[in-house]
């Protein structure tokens, strides 16, 4: 990159810098690759947009913004890249640093960015009445960064502020930047591949969130991310330059050193928090009562009561896991200036989303429960703690995930399995290893075209009076369904069809056999 190039990127840190005739291709044509090609465009820069697959609506639009596009399989640079000569590349979060493209792009050593660079880039294209534009807040983890994302959020608007859940929770964060309304605060989550991509350099596009959150750590998205120590460094990047509050999960060591590796702006707090008794600058539970011994005038002495275990419970919200994701969502909250009691309010208007610990039904003594968002091992640790003998429907798309921990760790606490996904043999050989007693039971997907029917039938087998079925697969869906939402869906609607029905749990003729 030649110097006139790199200070004009250095210097373009605004709206209102000039990006006329800047050449940049945007890899990818999904919810990010449309708002980078979009934002762009309207700043003046000279866009092309390079994917493997286009869906229509967007590609339909691409001309209309005056962004050129290239359809393309993308096994090595495509000759439309190469000849356009791209002074910057925006990549969407899809594609990983071993992807052919993103390796020629890093050895001709152009400037590569994703989504969340740009748009902290240009973040004062809508400012606050002060001049100055939102403050941003990062939650990561491996799991809870949804509901972490949408607790803190509807913290911050019970406190009066405007604020809004963005990022990898489905709204592009430079569509939250560019709303006309403005915010006072983004909540932005972040996916590991939007850290990596913030992780490769340090400079002028470089974010300074108010506060930070890591709630927790386990493997995942290892085949995106090569290793599980890449995983981890990507992850790690979320308290860099952080401002005000890097809250850690004391649980969870590692979210620990990412705070005491990171390089924060100087004055910035650590903030612990977990389902023990606080410390000072720590959030925790006490005799029932969820505490704040961070944001308090005498944190030596004082603390500030949240919220109860037992109002937590009325509502559904007191699972250990949602417990943490409540704690660590009012320390951002807290950090900002919302006090104890708007924290407590917000908890009484709160809805978990759909396929998170979901009640589903409970009919003939069995109560049906939907965790269909537990997409690794690690969730679904969190989701059979919860449940301790339930009868776990599991199985999916490991991503390279060794299953085998997990069986070990929490097999004689299941009272079945019942197995689905197209490789159902790692769990299986799991449980004939680690708990040969516990019955395994598995939908064939190849003899039946209703994966989720069957599942439900024989987990109905399986269970009795009093007992839990979960669907916690520890596995992505994309196997046998679109997404983990319909993946969930399909399971209610099965439940459902079985109560309609109305089944009692052992109607089902033969016994199925356990493998
Ligand atoms: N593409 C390729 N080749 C690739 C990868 C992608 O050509 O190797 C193209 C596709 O053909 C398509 C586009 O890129 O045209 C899709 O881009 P993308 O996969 O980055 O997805 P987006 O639609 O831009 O959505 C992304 C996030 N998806 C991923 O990170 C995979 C969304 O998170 C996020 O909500 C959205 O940006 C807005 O920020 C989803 C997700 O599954 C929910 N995230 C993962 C997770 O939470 O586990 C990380």
């Amino acid at each position: 990159m030649t110097d006139a190039l790199s200070s004009r990127l250095d210097s373009l840190t605004s709206w209102r810098a000039d990006w006329t005739g800047l050449r940049v291709a945007v890899l990818g044509l999904g919810a990010t690759g449309f708002s980078v090609a979009d934002t762009l465009t309207e700043l003046g820069a000279d866009v092309l947009v390079v994917t493997e697959q286009a869906p229509e609506e967007y590609a339909r639009l691409l001309p209309v913004i005056g962004a050129a596009l290239e359809e393309t399989a993308l096994d090595e640079a495509p000759r439309a890249l190469v000849s356009f000569a791209p002074e910057v590349v925006v990549a969407s979060p899809g594609f990983s640093p071993a992807h052919p493209v993103i390796r020629w792009v890093r050895e001709q050593g152009i400037a590569l960015w994703g989504d969340i660079e740009l748009a902290w880039r240009v973040r004062d294209k809508v400012v606050r009445d002060d001049g100055a534009p939102a403050e941003w807040m990062f939650v990561t983890g491996t799991n809870g960064k949804t509901t972490t994302t949408r607790l803190a959020a509807t913290m911050l608007v019970e406190g009066g502020l405007r604020a809004a859940p963005c990022g990898n929770i489905g709204v592009p964060v430079l569509d939250a930047v560019r709303d006309p309304a403005g915010f006072d605060v983004l909540v932005v989550e972040l996916s590991s591949h939007q850290l990596w991509y913030l992780g490769l350099h340090d400079g002028a596009g470089s974010p300074v969130p108010h506060s930070s959150v890591c709630l927790n750590i386990a493997d995942d998205h290892l085949e995106w991310h090569g290793s599980a120590d890449a995983y981890r460094a990507a992850k790690g990047v979320v308290y860099r330059h952080t401002a005000v509050a890097c809250v850690y999960n004391k649980a969870d060591e590692a979210t620990m050193r990412m705070v005491e590796d990171a390089d924060v702006i100087e004055g910035a707090r650590a903030i612990g928090f977990d389902l023990g008794v606080p410390g000072p600058s720590e959030l925790g539970v006490v005799d029932g009562i969820l505490a704040d011994r961070a944001f308090v005038d005498s944190r030596r002495t004082s603390a500030a009561e949240l919220v109860t275990l037992e109002e937590l419970g009325a509502r559904g919200l007191s699972v250990p896991h949602l417990v943490q994701n409540i704690l660590a969502a009012a320390a951002l909250a807290r950090s900002i200036g919302v006090s104890p009691s708007v924290v407590r309010q917000a908890l009484q208007t709160f809805e978990l989303d759909p396929h998170r610990i979901q009640l589903v039904a409970r009919e003939a003594g069995i109560t049906w429960i939907d965790d269909s968002k537990a997409t690794n091992p690690h969730a679904a640790i969190a989701s059979l703690a919860a449940f301790p003998g339930a009868v776990w429907i599991v199985g999916g798309l490991f991503k390279g995930v060794d299953i085998g921990a997990l069986v070990a760790a929490r097999a004689s606490a299941v009272k079945a399995a019942v197995v689905i996904g197209v490789d159902r043999a790692p769990v299986r050989e799991a449980f004939a290893r680690h708990a040969p007693d516990v019955p395994v039971f598995e939908v064939d997907h190849a003899q039946t075209d209703d994966v989720m029917s069957r599942a439900v039938e024989l987990a109905a087998h399986a269970a009795e009076d009093g007992d839990v079925v979960l669907l916690a697969p520890a596995a992505a869906s994309f196997d046998q369904f679109e997404t983990y939402g319909e993946r969930g869906d399909r399971f209610q609607q099965a439940v459902r069809e079985r109560v309609e029905r109305g089944s009692s749990h052992d109607d089902d003729g033969a016994t199925p056999e356990t493998s």
